[in-house]
């Protein structure tokens, strides 16, 4: 695997950005938003004022600074102003809910929060419920929305000088958070360390993906995932390429307009999108960008008829690989020329993965078995988290929850999940958690929430919904379950179809039998 080695003395920021100019590449395009080019050199500028701001407002090393943001240029400026600081990046996904900004204000006890401004009212919310709340900074995105009585983050960069001197950080410091949903209990903060982005950038970005500095890179995967991040921030800035940032929903046509826009190189997506792509009439004509080398694709297995027809379209292939938030980016994966649709691929240089039975000892090829993953990007943990940390993380070894199956030619095929979390479009979805939404309505006496397949074979969450005597199922009790959901979580995660039953299926000891709910479907 390329050797990374870093100097103790080491900050993410300085690396990632200040080299460039070092290095002669000061007028080269980092980023381009909605609102146009960002050069290496206005970027290190912007950085090193979001720094000196940061600073302002008395935030010291190793303190959490909240991003609540869309992706414009603006979040890679802020995030690396935060690490140039010394203090640790979080930055939280976008379609949330009030509850769940609720917790990590808390979790994280950060004491300064940056939110687009289209966010803003999602974010003040749960901030004027603290007792000691942190203060708001607002960011300008092309959603736009009031700043409120929060001062805007342009207006405040104009008098902060940047800041010239760098934390004094060690390449062991912690740099940043990324939070990942658990089946139960609230989201888990791993803890990365400054030298993990560069070695995810070095082992995957560069030597499997193999970003050059004339790349342009489009991820739909926005950089609050871990997944966008390195897509779109740490892989293109890690060579000098360019990243095309796109702060709206990446519905098929948006995604279609900016791959003919922009004309990127490379493209990243998770398998719902591809699918969706593939399966609108009204996109059938368009041939996405001429200048296309590949795509990628994870979050969930692609299916091989989705990568097989992306190819036969579009004159390129994706790699699927998986990677993970605990991992930071991916680990197992395809590589060019070596593409097998349906499998994850090989390892990644630099990254030991081993497939194990229930007793811990290797399972034979051919056989399934739970996957664990070793590699120099695993986090150090879950913020506060002492026993969920301590079933996830043994040694260098961390247990990713999935099943695998590995064939004679050592490719890796994934074969579902140990326990009942679902990747819906990508992003975690607890059944239990639509489940508590379900009952939360007046009609709902129970509910049990599993998943199930589309006609992509993506899974998608079915609920089956036990009412309250008197009550009747309908279509339109089914239209107004799924609408109550998508009003009380985040959209993504309401039931796709409800099925109503007179009594969910248990055991004695009254547990639900979800096995026997996934086979099920209409009754
Ligand atoms: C599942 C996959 C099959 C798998 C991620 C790339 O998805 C990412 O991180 P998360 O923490 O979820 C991790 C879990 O998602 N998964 C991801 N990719 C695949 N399953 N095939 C795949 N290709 O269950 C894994 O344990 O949200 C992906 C880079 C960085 C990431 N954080």
């Amino acid at each position: 695997p390329p050797k990374v080695s870093l100097p103790r003395r080491y900050n993410a920021a300085i690396d990632f950005v200040d080299r460039h100019l070092v290095e002669g590449r000061a007028d080269r395009v980092a980023f381009i938003d909605d609102s146009g080019p960002t050069t290496y050199r206005a970027l290190a500028d912007r950085s090193a004022r979001c720094a000196a701001l940061v600073r302002s407002f008395g935030i010291e090393a190793e303190q959490r600074v909240l991003l609540c943001l869309l992706d414009t240029a603006d979040f890679p400026a802020l995030f690396f102003g935060i690490l140039r600081t010394g203090a640790v990046a979080v930055p939280i996904n976008t379609l949330l809910t009030i509850d769940d900004y609720a917790f990590m204000l808390e979790d994280s006890r950060a004491r300064l929060v940056f939110v687009s401004d289209a966010l803003l009212p999602k974010m003040e919310a749960p901030v004027a419920r603290l007792s000691s709340p942190p203060r708001i900074v607002v960011v300008r995105s092309p959603l736009g929305g009031p700043a409120g009585e929060h001062p805007p983050l342009d207006a405040l960069l104009e008098t902060s000088a940047p800041m010239q001197e760098v934390a004094p950080t060690t390449s062991d410091d912690v740099a940043f958070w990324l939070y990942s949903s658990g089946s139960t209990g609230r989201p888990k903060g791993a803890v990365h360390l400054h030298a993990h982005l560069v070695h995810t950038a070095a082992l995957y970005g560069t030597a499997v993906l193999g970003v050059r500095p004339g790349d342009v890179v489009f991820s739909a995967a926005k950089l609050f995932f871990a997944y966008g991040l390195g897509n779109a921030m740490t892989f293109p800035l890690h060579v000098g390429a360019t990243a095309i940032l796109l702060a709206e929903r990446p519905t098929p046509a948006v995604v279609m307009r900016v791959l003919r826009a922009h004309c990127p190189t490379i493209f990243c997506g998770v398998p719902t999108l591809f699918a969706a792509i593939l399966a609108d009439a009204s996109l059938a004509e368009e041939g996405g960008s001429p200048r296309l080398r590949a795509s990628i694709s994870a979050g969930e297995a692609l299916p091989k008829h989705v990568g097989e027809k992306w190819r036969a379209r579009f004159g390129s292939d994706i790699l699927d690989g998986i990677g993970s938030t605990e991992m930071l980016h991916i680990f197992l994966s395809n590589r060019h020329g070596d593409v097998r649709y349906g499998t994850s691929g090989k390892p990644v240089p630099g990254y030991d993965v081993k497939l194990v039975d229930d007793a811990d000892q290797p399972v034979a090829t051919g056989e399934e078995g739970s996957l664990w993953v070793r590699g120099p990007s695993c986090c150090v943990a879950y913020w506060n988290q002492r026993e969920r940390s301590l079933s996830t993380f043994h040694g260098p070894w961390t247990r990713t929850g999935d099943r695998y199956v590995r064939d004679a030619d050592g490719y890796y095929t994934y074969a579902g999940r140990a326990d009942d979390m679902l990747k819906v479009g990508g992003i975690w979805v607890s059944p239990f958690e639509v489940e508590s939404a379900l009952a939360a309505h007046d009609a709902v006496l129970e509910a049990a929430v599993v998943g199930d397949a589309d006609a992509d074979g993506l899974v998608k969450p079915r609920a089956f919904v036990v009412l309250k005597g008197g009550r009747e199922g309908s279509p339109e009790l089914e239209a107004e379950l799924k609408a109550f959901v998508k009003g009380n979580l985040a959209p993504y995660k309401y039931p796709r179809w409800v099925v109503f039953l007179s009594e969910l299926p248990k055991t004695a000891t009254g547990k639900i039998q979800r096995y026997k709910l996934r086979v099920a479907r209409e009754t």
